[in-house]
């Protein structure tokens, strides 16, 4: 299946957030999604900052923060995001029924409801699971990164389906291609090293344009490890316009 360029996919898909994230990407000329693995208040602040200017999406896993305050880690963040102008992706991967997964969503230390824009969310418990993320995007995990995934291409079939009708999801989390009307994310992408020794594997952002025709990669020890995460960020984001400006 040929690509869309993020032109056309402001005609295809017509969720709020698919819309948002898309204008994003075309006014800031990036679809580099950072992944904000660090585990204390002021690194994630002081990464969003540093990023910021070049990415669409910060993604975070909001549960590792060892120091978490709803007010200081959230606030601050959120003015960060405005001023650069990026949403807030938590990668809670959501994996229970529907009843646990509203109160997982909207309780407990971190209110994800409260302040995310997109979350992703496994669809192993069915369609129906996914009604509770109102007022979100769901970004759907249907294939991994990581060797021996279970993942295999009857899920991920089955899992598309259900991603592709489902109201709430907008997009999916992929190593192969999915159909037009959802958007990719590819995560498992560094430019340096082919693995992490705990069952990481990753892939060039070429590859990821050329061959899975992704829209979005998501880089996280690539960035946030550099010496310099900024200058890093920024070599994600050239290298991802450039490897989807040559995938059109
Ligand atoms: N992630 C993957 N693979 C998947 C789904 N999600 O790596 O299939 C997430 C990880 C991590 C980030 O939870 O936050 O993407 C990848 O980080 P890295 O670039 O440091 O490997």
């Amino acid at each position: 299946e040929k690509r869309l360029s993020y032109e056309q996919k402001l005609e295809v898909c017509e969720h709020s957030v698919a819309q948002k994230i898309l204008q994003i990407s075309l006014e800031k000329k990036s679809n580099l999604i950072v992944s904000a693995d660090v585990t204390t208040t002021q690194e994630l602040h002081d990464l969003a900052e540093k990023v910021g200017p070049h990415i669409v999406a910060l993604k975070t896993h909001i549960d590792i923060i060892l120091d978490f305050d709803a007010d200081e880690t959230i606030l601050k963040l959120k003015d960060i995001a405005t001023k650069h102008n990026f949403l807030l992706m938590e990668d809670r991967k959501f994996a229970d029924i529907g009843n646990t997964q509203e109160l997982q969503f909207a309780y407990g230390t971190f209110k994800i409801s409260n302040w995310a824009d997109l979350v992703t969310a496994q669809v192993i418990a069915g369609y129906d699971s996914l009604d509770c993320f109102r007022n979100v995007g769901v970004v759907a995990i249907l294939g991994m990164s990581s060797k021996g995934t279970l993942t295999d291409r009857n899920y991920q079939d089955e899992a598309t389906k259900i991603a592709v009708a489902h109201p709430n999801v907008f997009g999916g989390v992929s190593q192969r291609q999915i159909p037009n009307e959802l958007l990719l994310f590819t995560p498992g992408i560094n430019i340096n090293t082919t693995g992490d020794g705990k069952g990481q594997q990753y892939n060039t952002p070429e590859h990821a344009f050329r061959n899975l025709k992704t829209d979005f990669i998501i880089v996280g020890r690539g960035v946030y490890k550099a010496d310099d995460a900024e200058m890093a960020a920024l070599h994600y984001k050239i290298a991802g316009w450039k490897a989807y400006r040559e995938s059109l």
